[in-house]
C-alpha cells in the first residue's frame, strides 16, 4: 500500500496472507470459516495446492506470532470464464482451506470473516473505502513490513473510461478507486480486499486486481467487482461436498 499508515493488529481480522510456490506473495479474504476469495490472476499459473500457505491473523510480514494460523489449501476455483490469456478479466479466484480437526478457521479476535455485500448492494461514487495489504510502499521500492491501511475513494466508471485513464480496458466487473493518487494499491497486494462500510458493517467490495504503476496520476486502482459475483461465490461455497 502506497501512502497507507500502519494498521493497528486486528483491525483487519479478514485478510489474509498467501504464499505461493518460492516466491509469490498475494493477499486474500477471508469470507467463511473454509473460504478465502483472491485474484484469479494470483494463481493463473495453476500453482500445485501443496506449494501454496494461507496464513491468517498475520500482522508483521512473513512473521508467526500467537495470534497466526496457517492453512493448507484444499482447492481453488476459477469462474468458468477466466481465462489465462486474459487474467485480468474475472480477477476473482476462491480458495478452499484444509480442514484441521474437523474445521477450518477458528474465530478469534484476530481472525474473522468480512460480509459479502448481496447483488444488489452499492455504494456510490466518491465513497470512502478501506484497502489493506503487504505490499510494496512505492512503485520501486520492495520490502513488506506490518500490515499497512489506507482510505481511498471510488471513482465513476465514466472517470475511469476516459482515453487517458484506462479507456476500455476497464470493464464492468472492475471498480476503480483511490483518485487523488495519496493512497494505492502496489506490487503485492493483489487480491486484497477493497472494503466499504455502512452502518459500521464492512463489506468486501473489491479485490486488488491491476493498475498502471502505483499512485500515478489519474491512474487509479482497479479492483474486481464483487458484487457481480456473488452468485458464482453462493454456488460454490454452499455445493455439497463429493462422495468418494
Ligand atoms: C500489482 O502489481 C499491482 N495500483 C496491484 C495493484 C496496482 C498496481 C499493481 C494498483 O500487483
Amino acid at each position: 500500500i502506497l501512502g497507507g499508515t500502519s494498521a493497528l493488529p486486528g483491525t483487519h481480522p479478514w485478510i489474509a496472507a498467501i504464499y505461493i510456490g518460492k516466491s509469490d506473495f498475494c493477499a486474500g479474504t477471508l469470507i467463511s470459516s473454509c473460504w478465502i476469495i483472491s485474484a484469479a490472476h494470483c494463481f493463473f499459473r495453476n500453482p500445485l495446492r501443496s506449494q501454496i500457505r494461507v496464513v491468517l491473523g498475520q500482522h508483521h510480514f512473513n512473521v508467526t506470532s500467537p495470534n497466526t494460523r496457517s492453512f493448507e489449501v484444499e482447492e481453488y476455483i476459477f469462474p468458468k470464464k477466466f481465462s489465462a490469456f486474459n487474467p485480468t478479466l474475472h480477477d476473482i479466484v476462491l480458495i478452499r482451506l484444509k480442514k484441521q480437526d474437523g474445521r477450518c478457521v477458528r474465530r478469534t479476535p484476530f481472525i474473522q470473516p468480512i460480509c459479502l455485500p448481496d447483488k444488489s448492494t452499492t455504494f456510490p461514487d466518491n465513497y470512502c473505502c478501506t484497502i489493506s495489504g503487504w505490499g510494496h510502499k512505492h512503485e520501486t521500492a520492495p520490502g513488506y513490513s506490518s500490515l499497512q491501511e489506507g482510505n481511498i475513494r471510488l471513482i465513476s466508471r465514466d472517470f475511469c473510461k476516459r482515453p487517458g485513464v484506462y479507456g476500455n480496458h476497464v470493464t464492468s466487473d472492475m471498480l476503480c478507486a483511490g483518485l487523488d493518487g495519496c493512497v494505492d494499491a502496489c506490487q503485492g497486494d493483489s487480491g486484497g480486499p477493497l472494503s466499504c462500510a455502512r452502518d459500521d458493517v464492512n463489506f468486501l467490495y473489491g479485490i486488488v486486481s491491476w493498475g498502471e504503476g502505483c499512485g500515478r496520476t489519474q491512474k487509479p486502482g482497479v479492483y474486481t467487482k464483487v458484487v457481480n459475483y456473488i452468485d458464482w461465490i453462493n454456488a460454490v461455497i454452499r455445493r455439497k461436498p463429493k462422495k468418494s
